[in-house]
């Protein structure tokens, strides 16, 4: 366990009903005692079981309302010194907190008490539920920072309760999935996660696969005693079973990704065509520098939006063309790689120059992807539709556009969406890894198809053992069993903070 205390605003900051105050850590209690002051009336204390059957009837709000409605009562008359002994865990309290220098009350509030281990970080965790104003909160917050917490870094919650055991780290990613769910589906996948679906997958693999590995570290002991290993029932084992459950997930990962993670939509192009005109057009900004220069783009752009009620990455490329230009010959380098990352490539073409030998260049390196071939600068030409293009193109979705004046924008959106609507329609996978996973996972595959290759090829144990090992360890990454620091600063620094 973390020996410091902290502490954040959990609920998003503002004006608002209820704002919540989270500490968590061994003097969350006492910290929260020292500013808190009890109703007298210990009637009010509502269990936290009970408060929620409550918030579940139709009398919660009023119940509850009620609690706040008696209005301020004279401290000096209706308050108990606090006193945390008499605070139970798993209940609601009361009261109000005081300003320790005029001890007047700040606000009046509830308070719960989760003591450890019984707690989402399964250390001694306080909820104060105040008032939300962006005033209270912050001073309420500074009050408990200068009773001695810490202000939490994000997700710091999160990754304390991985920390000590509570979730591995595919449930403390799904929390953060949960949080930015952005449809039913990707909601429900969260949700799977959070229940601890993949990591049953994955430890049954490592226990298959440890078997295995006691067996041959036996027989690395024990050389005289032969039929320890029976390779052909143990690369049976692991063709029928374990690497079919490993690609599986990597097949699921690759249809089901744009649910969890988003659309990856990339627009390429030469340059000049209008690219970056339409990015910013998407995002209603000024977001790319956009000139009638060529090569202006010389780095990708990214940027997240929810395009027609889709989560969608959105990336301006720098324009392909043939260049010795060291700059931007770096761009076109890492235009390749987000064309090879992405889901659909929005293929940008100019109105009155089209289809000139670049163009078709740039479509070869794209055919493999979904191509919705954009056609910009639609406003300086008379007739759009005119334009005559190869046999090949012909089969693939139109828009017809001007960025620079808002034309056909509505339709491409609505193009993009037909597409994700088919391409996510017949996905039934309840668990779908995110990519830092995948890669986890493929790394053990190869780890595993070294083994199988190894054992079939009559490799010394001593050796395969290494990589039916790597294959353990990479799936223990999965889990966060063995990850770096720095992998788990980057994950849960993808959390806002208070969770
Ligand atoms: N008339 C007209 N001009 C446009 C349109 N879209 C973009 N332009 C102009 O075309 C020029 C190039 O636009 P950009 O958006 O910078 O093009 P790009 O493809 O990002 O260019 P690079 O970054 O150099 O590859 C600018 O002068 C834009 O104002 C359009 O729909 N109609
Ligand atoms: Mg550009």
């Amino acid at each position: 366990m973390e020996n410091d205390t902290i502490a954040a605003v959990s609920t998003p900051i503002g004006s608002g009903g209820i704002g919540i105050i989270k500490i968590s850590g061994k003097n969350a209690l006492s910290i929260a005692t020292s500013i808190f002051k009890r109703s007298s009336n210990r009637s009010r204390n509502i269990s936290t079981s009970e408060s929620k059957k409550r918030a579940h009837s139709p009398l919660a709000s009023e119940v509850l309302a009620s609690e706040f409605a008696t209005g301020p009562i004279p401290f000096s008359h209706s308050f108990l010194p606090a006193c945390g002994e008499e605070l139970q865990s798993h209940r609601l309290y009361h009261g109000n907190i005081i300003n320790p220098e005029n001890e007047k009350p700040i606000d009046e509030v509830l308070l719960s008490l989760m003591k450890a281990p019984h707690s989402y970080t399964k250390e001694d965790v306080v909820e104060i539920n105040v008032h939300s104003g962006l005033v209270v909160l912050r001073t309420i917050l500074d009050l408990v920072l200068s009773k001695g917490a810490r202000l939490a870094e994000p997700g710091e919650f999160t990754k304390r309760a991985f920390l000590n055991g509570r979730i591995d780290l595919t449930q403390a990613e799904a929390v953060i999935d949960l949080i930015n769910a952005k449809s039913g589906k990707a909601l429900e996948i969260a949700n799977a996660q959070a229940g601890g679906d993949l990591r049953v997958y994955i430890q049954d693999i490592i226990k298959a696969l440890t078997d295995i590995l006691i067996k041959i570290d036996a027989a690395i002991d024990f050389p005289e005693d032969v039929g320890i290993v029976d390779s052909k029932t143990a690369i049976c084992t692991i063709e029928r079973d374990i690497l079919t459950t490993l690609k599986k997930l990597i097949t699921d990962y690759d249809e089901g990704h744009v649910l969890r993670e988003g659309l990856r939509v990339v627009i390429a192009g030469r340059p000049n065509v209008g690219k970056s005109s339409l990015m910013n057009q998407l995002l209603k900004k000024e977001h790319a520098i956009v000139t009638p220069v060529p090569g202006t783009t010389r780095d990708i752009l990214e940027e997240t939006l929810i395009l027609s009620g889709i989560q969608t990455i959105i990336t301006d490329t720098a324009g392909l063309h043939d260049s010795d230009d060291p700059v931007e010959m770096i761009g076109m380098k890492k235009t390749r790689e987000k064309i090879e990352g992405s889901d659909i490539i929005l293929f940008m073409i100019d109105a009155v120059t089209p289809f000139i030998k670049t163009d078709y260049e740039i479509y070869e390196i794209i055919k493999e992807k979904l191509v919705i071939l954009v056609i910009n600068k639609i406003d300086l030409v008379s007739d759009a539709f005119d334009i005559k293009t190869n046999d090949e193109l012909k089969v693939l979705p139109v828009a017809r556009i001007s960025a620079l004046y808002n034309i056909g924008i509505d339709s491409l959106k609505k193009t993009i969406k037909n597409i994700f609507i088919n391409k996510t329609n017949n996905i039934s996978i309840d668990i779908i890894p995110n990519i830092r996973q995948k890669m986890a996972l493929e790394k053990s595959i190869d780890s595993v198809e070294l083994f199988v290759n190894g054992l079939q090829s009559g490799l010394p144990f001593e050796l395969v053992s290494i990589d039916l090992k790597d294959a353990i360890e990479s799936l223990k990454e999965v889990l966060g069993l063995k990850i770096k620091d720095d992998i788990l600063d980057q994950i849960f620094s993808r959390f806002c903070i208070g969770k």
